[in-house]
């Protein structure tokens, strides 16, 4: 068991397990797979989708032919391999002419081209059949700020998002918009760096309803934050438009690791909250093989991601049936109703009633929650120890 079908809605980009090896530092490792191909092998893998940019498929400098020629053949592999295109995006990072930021540039020709190349990718995807369009603002950032352009950027970022849900609407399309957060890299400091910077953007969009977040595993870890914690509050805001899971040591390059094979414990806890509450759109494994591996690693890396977040889902659901953790998660929390009253929903009663009550804070103080014998017993769940 643990081997993913389509209905465990599994995704990879083209550019993830096409990945070739290339890094700052050194050539390609692999040769590159045709798109058609890494159909076939995810379709063979079980996985649900494939997602891409506009140039993982068709070249930037592509004639009107060549891209239709390459988008018949990818389509025909994705119907031949029973593969579905969830979700699409633009490449604003690779050409120099956004060496400066899309949207973000301080040049107007340079925004509006960023406009015009996202709305051909918009009708790329749409071709395709993507329903949610991710922006990932790579280059939307700086290394110096002595351009003083911080406020401008954020206008310019927001101009151009309102004008392509706007695009979206008049076309058609219906797109969900997922906006996705990194501190940095490639640009020194990316602007919105966080889930919670792209949650307080989205307010003040012209339809905010049309946008959402996708968050990335390795984008918090990078910077020592709690991925589980940035999904939890991206749950709570209704936000979860699409998610991207890989995996990463903190304090390092972007290294997209296979998803779960470093921090395994708050993948867990991940996973345990998108099956709690019941997550159902894709789950994109934004990662690639070592830069070691041959094509051979490529699928073993895939067939990794996928079957890890099997284990961990079953694991979840052992944890919600074992009696030995339920009655410790009960002896954790401590309800009260009479409390649970008072302090839900003002009133001047209650306020009153609140100001005159006394507590015990030594009591308080003094009660062992007993999360270490719960965490204990979750490393065990995780070790196979019970
Ligand atoms: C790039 C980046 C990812 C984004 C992709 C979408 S491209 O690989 O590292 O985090 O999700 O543009
Ligand atoms: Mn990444
Ligand atoms: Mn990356
Ligand atoms: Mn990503």
């Amino acid at each position: 068991s643990y081997v993913p079908t389509p209905d465990d809605k599994f995704t990879f980009g083209l550019w993830t397990v096409g990945q070739t090896g290339r890094d700052p530092f050194g050539e390609p490792t692999r040769a590159p797979l045709s798109a058609p191909y890494i159909a076939q092998k995810l379709g063979e893998l079980g996985a649900y989708g494939i997602n891409l940019h506009d140039n993982d498929l068709v070249p930037i400098d592509a004639s009107a032919a060549e891209h239709d020629r390459i988008v018949a053949e990818f389509r025909q592999a994705l119907s031949d391999h029973g593969l579905v295109v969830p979700m699409a995006t633009t490449n604003l990072f690779s050409d120099p002419a956004f060496k400066d930021g899309a949207f973000t540039s301080a040049d107007a020709r340079v925004r509006a081209y960023a406009l015009q190349k996202t709305m051909r990718s918009m009708d790329l995807g749409h071709e395709l059949g993507a329903q949610t369009y991710v922006f990932w603002g790579g280059r939307e950032g700086a290394e110096v700020d002595a351009g003083g352009k911080l406020l401008d950027a954020i206008g310019w970022f927001r101009d151009s998002l309102n004008f392509l849900a706007d695009y979206s609407e008049a076309q058609g399309y219906g797109y969900r918009f997922a906006l996705e957060p990194k501190p940095n890299e490639p640009r020194g400091d990316i602007f919105f760096p966080t889930a919670g910077s792209m949650l307080g953007f989205i307010a003040t969009l012209e339809r905010p309803e049309r946008f959402g977040v996708n968050p990335e595993f390795a984008h918090d870890t990078m910077s020592g934050l709690n991925f589980a914690h940035a999904v939890a509050q991206v749950i709570d805001a209704g936000k979860l438009f699409h998610i991207d899971l890989n995996d990463q040591k903190p304090g390092r390059f972007d290294q997209d690791l296979r998803f779960g094979s470093e921090n395994i414990k708050t993948a867990f806890f991940l996973v345990k909250l998108l099956e709690d509450t019941g997550y159902a759109g894709p789950k994109h494994f934004d990662a690639h093989a070592l830069r070691t591996e041959d094509e051979a690693g490529v699928w073993a890396f895939a067939r990794g991601c996928m079957r890890t977040y099997l284990i961990l889902r079953e694991k979840a659901r052992q944890f919600n049936a074992d009696p030995e953790i339920q009655a410790a998660l009960a002896a954790y929390r401590v309800e009260d109703a009479e409390l649970a009253d008072l302090t839900r929903g003002f009133s001047p009663q209650k306020a009153e009633a609140l100001r005159d009550r006394t507590f015990d804070r030594a009591e308080l103080g003094g009660r062992g929650p007993g999360l270490e014998h719960l965490d204990q017993l979750t490393v065990d769940l995780l070790l196979g120890t019970r």
